[in-house]
């Protein structure tokens, strides 16, 4: 494990060589954290062709590009290792505490903190905190339906989110991201994190009756970062790597290597993060069928349906599988606008890429449509040349590898990021993993054991149901 934290965390350019804003290295690649960092810089602006020198003058339309190789024309679900709805919203869940373009300013502008931070649940600024907070012995603020702890509704807690009009007032929640009012599935990780928060405070409140609000508070915010990575590497992080080997999570093993606990995002990783083939286009949960234009914004299924029952169902729905024409109907603009933005930032071509990461580049057309001839020459077609294909486009019509739920390159230059961005967090420096950083023992062994299940089921009235990131055989 020590070997293969080393390999991944080392291949990350730390401080950053490039960033969004400039297409050379500048002071401000290392303080301007408003810009995504870039693996690669841009491709420049006065050379021949989008890609560089190969290819045609035009790349083909993004929306030619989308109708033809990504739009689902069947479901295909993941059927090498069964991947569960739960896991897609996880994924989505999790990362988007650390992507968070700032649309308006460009694809290349965030407004996240670069980490694995809990923004997502806490607010990413201290005005959304406080106005999530209770003030009293470090609690979120909530309310109770049926009995059950569930996100506060707006008029509690006033911060901004994203509903259309159609959403009424009384189905509004304030959550800690202003996005995450769009999927049931995100209501759902939202609860769960609620009431860990605020069970974990009551924990240290019996610990250390003496301790303030704020304190209760920060610790308990530092337990569940602590919880997340330990689940996500473990358990998530595991589904994808299959069962050849297990991975820890251990900070110790890091200790003598030289580790900068610090992190940036690069915006590759958040285009190889567009997951959407994993969404299927209805949802199953307790006999009722939703389609999707049914189940976007209305979070208020978890509550009719109950916590555990919306847990149970999505894990035991299957996702869809990575590779091409897999892209639902609601999710096909998204891959266009990500098209798009690749070409904004002139990101260079897929062969580069794989390259930088120490993969072969693909020499001919078929290899990368594995020997679908059909596919390979209508590409061909398209972009003229193979040096040519865009990164994301190219990713996104990659086959798995035989087995696993991703292709060799989403696996090589995701746990580059992925191990790179979880074990520099500063909870993980010699400084931070001890037990005071944790309220004491009993909060640094809720970091060190935390699983998905245990999360799951500790915060739910009555019997837990099925709670995995992949659907029983
Ligand atoms: Mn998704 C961005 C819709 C599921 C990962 N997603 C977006 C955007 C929309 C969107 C809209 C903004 C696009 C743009 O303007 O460029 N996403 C959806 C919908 C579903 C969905 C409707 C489910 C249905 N998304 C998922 C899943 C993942 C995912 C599952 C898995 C990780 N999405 C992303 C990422 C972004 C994104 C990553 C980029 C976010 C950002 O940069 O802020």
């Amino acid at each position: 494990m020590r070997t293969l934290s080393k390999g991944y965390t080392g291949k990350v350019d730390s401080p950053p060589l490039y960033h969004t804003g400039h297409d050379y290295t500048t002071w401000d690649t290392y303080s301007d954290r408003s810009s995504y960092t870039r693996a690669l810089p841009p491709v420049p602006a006065d050379c021949p062709t989008p890609m560089g020198t190969k290819g045609r003058k035009e790349l083909p339309s993004p929306e030619y590009l989308a109708q033809t190789f990504l739009a689902r024309r069947t479901f295909l679900p993941d059927t090498s290792r069964r991947t569960n709805v739960l896991f897609g919203f996880t994924a989505q869940h999790f990362t988007h505490q650390f992507f968070k373009t700032d649309f308006k300013k460009g694809p290349g502008r965030t407004w996240s903190d670069h980490s694995v931070d809990m923004g997502h649940v806490y607010g990413e600024t201290t005005e959304r905190q406080h106005q999530l907070r209770t003030f009293r012995d470090g609690k979120l603020k909530y309310q109770l339906v049926d009995g059950e702890m569930f996100p506060p509704g707006l008029q509690d807690a006033p911060v901004h989110m994203l509903y259309p009009p159609k959403v009424p007032e009384e189905k509004r929640f304030a959550l800690g991201h202003e996005f995450f009012g769009l999927l049931p599935g995100l209501f759902v990780w939202s609860t769960v994190w609620l009431r860990e928060h605020n069970r974990v405070c009551d924990v240290m409140k019996d610990l250390h009756p003496d301790w303030d609000d704020e304190r209760l508070f920060q610790t308990a915010r530092l337990i569940l970062i602590g919880e997340n990575i330990k689940f996500v590497i473990e358990e998530y992080v595991q589904h994808l790597a299959g069962k050849n080997f297990q991975l820890l999570w251990d900070p110790e093993l890091l200790f003598e290597e030289k580790v900068q606990y610090q992190n940036r995002i690069f915006v590759e990783f958040n285009h190889l993060y567009h997951w959407h083939a994993l969404m299927p286009d209805q949802f199953h949960i307790d006999g009722t069928t939703y389609d999707m234009e049914d189940y976007l914004y209305n979070s208020h299924i978890v509550l009719k349906h109950g916590f555990n029952a919306t847990v149970d169902a999505m894990s035991r729905q299957i996702a869809g599988r990575f590779g091409p024409r897999n892209i639902g109907p609601v999710n096909l603009k998204v891959a266009v606008e990500t098209i798009k933005a690749g070409r904004k930032l002139r990101m260079q071509s897929l062969n580069q890429y794989r390259k930088r990461f120490g993969m072969p580049p693909y020499k001919t057309f078929l290899e990368l449509t594995a020997g679908d001839a059909e596919m390979a020459a209508q590409l061909e077609e398209a972009y003229g040349d193979i040096d040519a294909v865009e990164l994301y486009f190219g990713w996104a019509i990659e086959n798995p590898m035989p087995g696993s739920v991703l292709s060799q390159m989403f696996v090589r230059m995701g746990s580059t990021f992925a191990f790179t961005g979880t074990l520099s967090n500063p909870i993980c420096s010699p400084g931070w993993w001890k037990p005071s950083t944790f309220g004491g023992e009993v909060g640094f062994n809720l970091v060190k054991t935390t699983t998905l299940k245990d999360l799951f089921c500790r915060n739910m009235n009555g019997p837990c149901g099925l709670v995995s990131f992949a659907v029983p055989e």
